[in-house]
């Protein structure tokens, strides 16, 4: 590895990858993108999760998880940080990051592994770049030993027929979303980026590559089609952070709303079956049901997402409450 740089190990296929290559590009940190192929696999299987990407540091360690890499890079690199001044503001920049990461995945995870057309295409790109298989890299083997092992993870995702209306109608209120507010260097909390954008940028450039969701993103959203694109490479971006007021209003508003009416009762549902040992989890959002297995991981998002919001001073808190309050995310979150 050359000195002194970072060596990023992902896939193109990855949401979690690509958004972590875009904020580093943003942020000028310097580094070497390579694809998880089966030998760095190989190398990096004592990691746990094993999970993409995973970031090999200029000392030569591995480490995973892409929000905690956001921060420590922080913590490691001072210049254009995606972490918005203003606390308050920070604290729904981490919401939209987590329903990004969270939520966003889970339509990005139906379109692919629904249609056939998308399952071949996404099969054949996955399958080459990060696939576990023993078969020969390309091999027609490879692509179908990916497939069968990604749809037999659908059940477990709730990438059901029963889910399905409510993924693809949540996708719908994303793009409804962003659409109106997304222009030329216009992001969540100013004319710089975010975190909570790289983790939306993720998503989405994932959903404006995959052919279902790529035909959707097209025809109701093309500003969002776009901005997605540009925002893989910002290192050109010099902007500034909008003052609060306008920092939560505007597009930062219309994702929290998803937040409110989706994510978080989601949350609350999950942690709650969690506890009593429920073996489902049924919610129900905009008049569709949604159902699955809950999820330990996601106890734990609410949880952090609960301490965070706590641990913000009383001024902040205040200053947050007519937003979150109108979204319906206050009472999920002020529960202290
Ligand atoms: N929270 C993790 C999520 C990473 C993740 O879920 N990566 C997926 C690929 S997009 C993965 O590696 N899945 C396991 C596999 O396919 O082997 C992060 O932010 O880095």
């Amino acid at each position: 590895m050359s000195e002194g740089r970072y060596r990023l190990i992902g896939s193109t296929a990855s949401p979690y990858a690509i958004k972590l290559r875009a904020l580093m590009r943003y942020r000028k940190i310097p580094f070497d993108w390579v694809i998880m192929t089966k030998a760095l696999r190989a190398a990096t299987a004592h990691l746990r999760p094993m999970l993409i990407p995973v970031l090999q540091y200029p000392d030569g360690t591995y480490r995973g998880e892409t929000t905690a890499l956001a921060y420590d890079l922080e913590a490691r690199h001072p210049h254009r940080s995606v972490i918005p001044d203003d606390k308050a503001v920070a604290f729904v920049c981490d919401l939209l990051e987590d329903l990004a990461d969270e939520w966003a995945v889970k339509p990005l995870f139906l379109f692919r592994w629904w249609d056939p057309e998308d399952q071949a295409y996404v099969s054949r790109w996955a399958g080459e770049e990060w696939s576990t298989s023993e078969a020969e890299t390309g091999s027609a083997q490879e692509i179908e030993e990916f497939r069968t092992r990604q749809i037999s993870r659908m059940v477990i995702l709730g990438a059901t027929a029963e889910n399905k209306p409510l993924l693809e109608e949540s996708y719908r209120r994303i793009l409804a979303a962003f659409e109106p507010h997304v222009r030329m260097t216009r992001y969540l909390f100013g004319s710089r980026p975010s975190l909570a954008d790289f983790a939306w940028f993720g998503q989405l450039s994932e959903m404006a590559t995959d052919p279902t969701p790529m035909r959707i993103m097209r025809e109701r959203a093309p500003f969002t089609d776009h901005w997605v694109r540009r925002l893989d490479d910002a290192s050109g971006v010099d902007g500034a952070w909008y003052p609060r007021e306008q920092a939560l209003g505007g597009m930062a508003e219309a994702l929290l709303r998803i937040a409110g009416e989706l994510y978080l009762p989601f949350l609350a549902a999950n942690a709650e079956a969690f506890a009593s040992g429920l073996e489902r989890l049924e919610i129900n959002v905009w008049g569709l049901p949604y159902a699955l297995a809950p999820f330990k991981y996601q106890v734990k998002c609410l949880q952090q997402l609960r301490e965070k919001f706590a641990a913000l001073d009383a001024e902040h808190r205040r200053a947050l409450r007519p937003v979150l309050e109108r979204t319906g995310c206050w009472d999920y979150l002020a529960v202290s």
